[in-house]
C-alpha cells in the first residue's frame, strides 16, 4: 500500500510538471498579445514592486487587478498593495488627488482629454505616475505603462508621456448574426453566445473586453450589418445588457446594427417610411426601451439600400431623411447613427463611382449626431484600392473611415497579410480636398474639419476559436487596427515590433526577420492575386482564390471578376480616365489628373484606372504582359521566402504556435502558385504571349484550374 501510493504521488507530481512544462512551450493563442509576459534582456526601465490606486471604480478595480497580475509576472515577485507611495510604487489616479495634482504639470493636466493620461517618472523618488482625468484614461495609461515596460521601458523614466486619442470612437464592427455565424468570419463562430445569454455570459467576453482596452478600442457594434430585426426584440435587449454590462468597467460602449424595416417587420406597422409618424415614434419608444436599459449605449449603424437591405430609398426618401429619422430620436441620450455609404447597384454605371455620386449631394443635409461610415477603398476591401474620393469631399459631414480586418479578400485567415502597411498606406494617402496635407487621417479625425465626434471602425476577425482570429498571425491585424485607431501616425512597423515582442519574443533577431516579414506580406499579396492596380479576381460569392474567369449566367455583372478585368485581345484594365467611367474626375487635383494619365498614374494603381495594351511600356522599360508575369512570379518567391524565414524560428517560438503557424505558411506558397498559374494562363488566353524564359512556368493547367470546385467549408 504505503509503495503503491508513494508511486502514485511521484507519478502524479510527474505528470504536473510535465504538464507546467508543456504548458510553457506550448502557447495556443488564446492569451494573444498577453503571451509573453516578461521583460526584455536589457531591461532598463523602474522596478516596480508595489502598487497605489487611492480611488474606487469597477474600472480602479479593474487597474489594480491588472497591475498586480501583470506586475508579479514581469517582475517575478508579489506585488504589494499600498495606501501611500513608496520608491518601487506606480501610483494611479485622477487628477483629483492631491499628490497626483502636485506632481504632474497645469500644462499636461491641461493637455489630457477625457480618454487621455499622463504617465510620470519621480526619479528621485522611483515612483511611477499613472494619471489622468478619468478612470478610464488610468484605465489607457496603465496598459501602456504594461506595454512599455514590455517593448521600450526607457520611455517611462526618460521623459512624461502624455496621450490623447486621435478619434474619439475607436469601434470594432462584427458581422455576427444572431444564429451564431459570423459573415465573412474565419475563425469560428461568435462569441456573443446568444442562446446562453442572459442567463450566462461567455467569459471569453471578459478577456475580450480586456484585449480591446489594451490597445484603446472603446466600442463595439455587436451584429451583422446584415441586420436581423429581431436584434431589438425586448429578449434580445435583455441579452445585449448583459453583454454592455461586461464591457462597461473596460470603458467600451456597445452599438447594434438595425434593419430599416424593423417598425414593420417588428412593429407590424404597414411600412417603415421615414417622415410617417407612426414610424418617427416607433424609433423613438425603442430607442427610449434600450436607454433604460442601457443608459450609455452608443447608438446604431445601419446598412441601407446596399446589396438588398431595405432603406429610405424604398419610399422614394433619401439616406438623409433616413438617418436623420434615426438620429433625432438618438440625440436627447446622445447616441449616434454611423450611416454606411456601402451603395452601388448594376444600373448605376461604373461601381467605384457611386458612393460618391449617392453621398456627395447630401453633405450638409445630415444631422450632427449622424457621421457616414465609408470603407477604404472606392470598391470592397480588395488587397489594394485607391482611396475613396469620399474623403475630404464632405466637409460638413463627419466620415468614419471603415477599414477591414478580417481578410475576406486577402486570404481570410490562411495568409500571412499584416494589415497595418495597408491601413497606413491609407490613412497617410493625400486627399488634396483642402491643400495639401489632408491625409485621409487628419479630414477623418477633426483636424482639418470642425467634427464634433470622430470615428473609426474595423470589421473585426474575432471568433470561437481557440487563437481568436483563425490563426496566430492574424491577431496582428485585430491589434494595429486599435494602435492606429488611437494614433494613426504610429508607424507599422513599430507597430508590428510591439506586436511580436508581446506575443513572441524578445529575440531581436526573431523580431528582425518577422517585422519584415510582416512588412512585405500585405504586398506580397497584392503581388500573387491583383498587382498593378487588378482587383476582384476573386472566387465567385466565397472570394477565395483566383477566378478571374468567372460567368454565372444571369449573375449580377458588377459581382464577377470579367467586370473589373476587362481582359480582351488588346489588353487589360478598367478605364476610368477621362475617357472612359471618368472616375477620376472624383478625386481633388493633383491626384486627378495623375490618375487619368497613364504616365503618371503610380503603377500599384496603372489597371485600376486604365484599360492599356499588352505591350504598354512600363516606367521600367518592359512591356505590361511582362511586367504582370513578373509581378505574380514576385509574389511566389516572397511567400516562399517568408516560408524559409519562419523555419528559421523555430528556436524562438513554442511548438504548437510554430507548427500551425508553418501549416499556414506551406498552404500560402500553395496558393500563391495556385494564383499566380491562373490568373497567368488565363490572361494568356488574350495576350497571346509567353511567359517571359527566365521565370518558373506555371505547374497547373487552366482547365484543371478552371474545374477545381472551392470548398468553403475547411474556412468557417
Ligand atoms: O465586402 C462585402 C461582403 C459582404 C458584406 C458587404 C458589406 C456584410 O462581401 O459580405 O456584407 O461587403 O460591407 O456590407
Amino acid at each position: 500500500m504505503r509503495l503503491n501510493l508513494k508511486r502514485t504521488v511521484v507519478l502524479a507530481l510527474f505528470f504536473a510538471v510535465a504538464n507546467f512544462v508543456m504548458a510553457a512551450n506550448s502557447a495556443d493563442g488564446s492569451k494573444l498579445w498577453f503571451t509573453n509576459f516578461t521583460l526584455p534582456s536589457n531591461y532598463n526601465g523602474p522596478k516596480i514592486s508595489s502598487v497605489v490606486i487611492s480611488e474606487k471604480s469597477p474600472t480602479f478595480d479593474l487597474i489594480h487587478n491588472e497591475l498586480t497580475g501583470s506586475l508579479d509576472n514581469l517582475f517575478s515577485q508579489k506585488t504589494k498593495s499600498k495606501a501611500k507611495a513608496v520608491a518601487g510604487s506606480v501610483y494611479v489616479g485622477t487628477f483629483n488627488d492631491e499628490f497626483i495634482a502636485q506632481a504632474i504639470s497645469a500644462e499636461n493636466i491641461k493637455n489630457s482629454g477625457s480618454e487621455g493620461f499622463v504617465i510620470k517618472y519621480l526619479a528621485n523618488e522611483e515612483i511611477t505616475i499613472i494619471a489622468a482625468q478619468t478612470d478610464k484614461g488610468c484605465l489607457y495609461g496603465t496598459y501602456h505603462f504594461l506595454r512599455a515596460l514590455r517593448t521600450n521601458p526607457q520611455a517611462i523614466t526618460s521623459s512624461e508621456i502624455v496621450e490623447n486619442p486621435s478619434y474619439d470612437r475607436r469601434i470594432l464592427n462584427h458581422w455576427d448574426n444572431l444564429d451564431g455565424t459570423v459573415e465573412r468570419g474565419y475563425a469560428g463562430h461568435s462569441i456573443w453566445l446568444w442562446d446562453e445569454l442572459p442567463e450566462k455570459l461567455n467569459p471569453r467576453i471578459i478577456e475580450y473586453a480586456r484585449a480591446n482596452a489594451s490597445i484603446g478600442i472603446n466600442g463595439t457594434v455587436l451584429n451583422n450589418v446584415n441586420a436581423s430585426p429581431n436584434i431589438l426584440k425586448a429578449e434580445y435587449l435583455q441579452k445585449v445588457k448583459v453583454v454592455a454590462d461586461a464591457l462597461r468597467p473596460y470603458g467600451i460602449q456597445v452599438y447594434l446594427s438595425v434593419n430599416f424595416s424593423s417598425p414593420k417587420i417588428l412593429g407590424g406597422l404597414p411600412d417603415s417610411d421615414p417622415l410617417k409618424p407612426a414610424v418617427k415614434s416607433w424609433w423613438e419608444n425603442k430607442v427610449a426601451e434600450i436607454y433604460q436599459i442601457i443608459p450609455d449605449f452608443g447608438g446604431f449603424l445601419v446598412k441601407a439600400n446596399s446589396e438588398g437591405q431595405p432603406g429610405p430609398q424604398d419610399y422614394g426618401r433619401t439616406h438623409a431623411d433616413g438617418a436623420n429619422m434615426l438620429a433625432d430620436a438618438l440625440n436627447p441620450y446622445k447616441g449616434i447613427v454611423m450611416w454606411r455609404a456601402f451603395v452601388y447597384n448594376p444600373s448605376g454605371g461604373d461601381r467605384a463611382k457611386q458612393a460618391y455620386k449617392e453621398f456627395k449631394p447630401l453633405d450638409g443635409q445630415f444631422r450632427k449626431n449622424v457621421m457616414i461610415q465609408v470603407k477604404n477603398g472606392p470598391v470592397d476591401f480588395q488587397p489594394r484600392e485607391p482611396i475613396s474620393p469620399l474623403f475630404g469631399a464632405m466637409e460638413h459631414t463627419t466620415l468614419i473611415p471603415e477599414l477591414q480586418i478580417t481578410k475576406e479578400y486577402l486570404g481570410f485567415s490562411d495568409h500571412w497579410a499584416y494589415l497595418g502597411t495597408l491601413f497606413q498606406e491609407f490613412l497617410q494617402t493625400d486627399t488634396y480636398q483642402k491643400g495639401r496635407n489632408t491625409t485621409v487621417a487628419r479630414v477623418t479625425d477633426g483636424q482639418i474639419f470642425n467634427d464634433s465626434i470622430t470615428c473609426i471602425a474595423g470589421v473585426a476577425n474575432i471568433g470561437q476559436d481557440i487563437n481568436w482570429c483563425g490563426s496566430h498571425s492574424a491577431q496582428a491585424n485585430w491589434y494595429v487596427f486599435g494602435r492606429l485607431a488611437w494614433n494613426p501616425d504610429l508607424h507599422a512597423k513599430e507597430i508590428a515590433n510591439e506586436w511580436l515582442e508581446q506575443t513572441f519574443s524578445h529575440n531581436t533577431t526573431f523580431i528582425d526577420e518577422m517585422s519584415r516579414v510582416m512588412m512585405e506580406s500585405r504586398e506580397a499579396v497584392v503581388n500573387y492575386m491583383t498587382p498593378l492596380g487588378l482587383h476582384h479576381l476573386m472566387g465567385w460569392s466565397h472570394h477565395y482564390g483566383p477566378e478571374p474567369w468567372c460567368e454565372i449566367p444571369g449573375a449580377r455583372p458588377d459581382w464577377l471578376p470579367t467586370y473589373y478585368h476587362k481582359a480582351d485581345s488588346f489588353g487589360i484594365g478598367f478605364n476610368r480616365s477621362s475617357t472612359g467611367s471618368n472616375a477620376v474626375e472624383q478625386y481633388a487635383e493633383p491626384l486627378q489628373s495623375m490618375f487619368d494619365d497613364p504616365q503618371l498614374c503610380p503603377e500599384k494603381f496603372l489597371l485600376w484606372f486604365h484599360h492599356l495594351p499588352w505591350d504598354y511600356t512600363m516606367s521600367n522599360g518592359r512591356e505590361l504582359w511582362d511586367e504582370l508575369c513578373y509581378k505574380y512570379s514576385e509574389g511566389v518567391t516572397q511567400a516562399e521566402r517568408f516560408r524559409a524565414t519562419w523555419q528559421n524560428m523555430e528556436e524562438y517560438v513554442d511548438e504548437r504556435r510554430f507548427r500551425e503557424t508553418s501549416e499556414k505558411l506551406d498552404t500560402q506558397v500553395k496558393e500563391a502558385i495556385w494564383w499566380r498559374d491562373a490568373c497567368l494562363l488565363y490572361f494568356q488566353t488574350f495576350s497571346k504571349r509567353e511567359i517571359p524564359a527566365e521565370l518558373d512556368k506555371p505547374v497547373h493547367k487552366l482547365d484543371e484550374l478552371k474545374r477545381l470546385k472551392f470548398d468553403m467549408t475547411h474556412h468557417n
